[in-house]
């Protein structure tokens, strides 16, 4: 069968959060996208991830005309609960930094970008196959993909492989100039989400001899929580009975006192690892958010992340198309990895200072809740925590 031909100025590979509000910005100032999501549109709404948006990612969403919702349904958060045992102590983000976050599930993010997306005629291809980047060192790149039995080839400027940890874009990084910065941390996260009142307004990270758990939420009647569980442990382990026993071991008494527990209606266990990929462009193609780069939930940072690279690299975008000049695109990767590098650093502090080792590493835990202890007493060190979890500046 002929191949179909199309042109566009930008091409996106991935349908997540990333390529959909690069999209979206780019489209809003006249620039042409396409783009290509491996799965369907209900099966990336499925997805349960990231739940806290930092000022900036609020900020960044508002001026793409996705923002309103997160005022309306999304919980303003001035601040989050730190406990060590039945210890604890908040982190006051709002007097420390003028700044708070929200709490607004990444699955209403998508929600609201595939509806604006929508308002836009945007051309998005779900269910794509063999998708393939050719020609990346030419004036104009190609992309050849399978939609409904048809194979199409994209003649566009540049490429954003927005594809996430699992995509194929990374891999047109020639391994010679590629460098990988990985490491596998010895826990994982188990996750629910249930429809149960959540036992505290403000979130709870929870150090505890028996493991970390955290206490979020989606709304005032959708609760989510977590517990650290061992790299083997498998969901059939975990019937939910047992969850929010173990859950509530861990948190201190004055909160899992007022606790509702509930049937699950999501459960996920997560392995968690950091991964930075460097450089995050070659040529026509520009890396974005989880292609580049992974780390642990712990300081709620992923899906900011990820944003933080759509700033940057729209604004390349921008700049080349309205006035000309590859000075912002050339500079990308450099830019956004500045970032990068801080915020992997934070989350893997986040990570090791609240997850509880095995009990061959007592002079860690040991060393853990010496610094939680200081922390509660030191208002510098939760001026820089409160700093990075509402986001550092772009
Ligand atoms: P995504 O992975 O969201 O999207 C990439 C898209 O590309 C996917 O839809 C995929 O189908 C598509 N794709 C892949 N290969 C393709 C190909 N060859 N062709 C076309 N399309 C292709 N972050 C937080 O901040 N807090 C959290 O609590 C949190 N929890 C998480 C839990 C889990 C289980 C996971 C996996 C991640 C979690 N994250 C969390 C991180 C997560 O939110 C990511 O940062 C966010 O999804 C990044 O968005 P994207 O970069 O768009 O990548
Ligand atoms: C969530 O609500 O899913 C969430 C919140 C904060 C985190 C991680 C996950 O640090």
């Amino acid at each position: 069968m002929k191949t179909k031909n199309l042109k566009t100025q930008v091409a996106i590979i991935g349908g997540g959060p990333s390529g959909l509000l690069l999209s979206q910005i780019l489209m809003k100032q006249n620039i042409d996208t396409i783009i290509l999501e491996a799965q369907s549109r209900e099966y990336v709404l499925k997805r349960i991830r990231a739940g806290v948006l930092e000022h900036g990612s609020v900020e960044l969403l508002k001026n793409a005309g996705v923002g309103e919702r997160i005022f309306c349904d999304g919980k303003k958060h001035d601040g989050f609960i730190i406990s060590s045992g039945e210890d604890s102590f908040r982190i006051d983000l709002s007097t420390i930094t003028g700044k708070s976050v929200y709490v607004y599930g990444q699955t209403e993010v998508t929600i609201d970008l595939y509806k604006a997306q929508d308002e836009l005629n945007a051309q998005i291809f779900h269910n794509v196959e063999n998708v393939k980047i050719s020609q990346l060192d030419s004036d104009l790149s190609k992309i050849r993909f399978n939609y409904l039995d048809q194979t199409y080839e994209i003649t566009c400027d540049f490429v954003a492989g927005c594809d996430g940890s699992m995509g194929i874009s990374k891999n047109y990084i020639p391994d010679k100039i590629k460098k990988n910065y990985i490491v596998n941390y010895p826990f994982s996260w188990l996750g629910i989400l249930s429809n149960t009142k959540p036992l505290n307004h403000e979130l709870i990270y929870a150090s505890h001899d028996r493991g970390f758990a955290l206490a979020s939420m989606r709304n005032e009647k959708l609760s989510r929580y977590y517990i650290q569980t061992s790299n083997t442990d498998k969901i059939e382990q975990w019937p939910d009975e047992l969850f929010w026993k173990e859950l509530i071991k861990r948190l201190p008494k004055e909160y899992s006192a007022n606790i509702e527990v509930g049937k699950s209606i999501e459960k996920s266990i997560t392995k968690l690892r950091s991964l930075i990929l460097e450089p995050m462009q070659w040529q026509n193609l520009f890396l974005a958010g989880d292609a580049a780069h992974i780390m642990p939930p712990t300081g709620a940072k992923g899906l900011n992340l990820a944003f933080s690279d759509i700033f940057y690299l729209s604004e390349g975008f921008i700049n080349y198309y309205t006035k000309g000049s590859l000075n912002k695109l050339n500079n990308y990767s450099d830019k956004a990895l500045k970032r990068v590098w801080k915020t992997v650093e934070f989350s893997k502090w986040m990570t090791s200072i609240l997850h509880t080792l095995g009990d061959n590493n007592k002079l860690m835990n040991k060393l853990n809740k010496k610094e939680l202890q200081k922390i509660k007493k030191s208002k510098n060190a939760q001026k820089v925590i409160a700093n990075q979890y509402v986001g550092l500046p772009y």
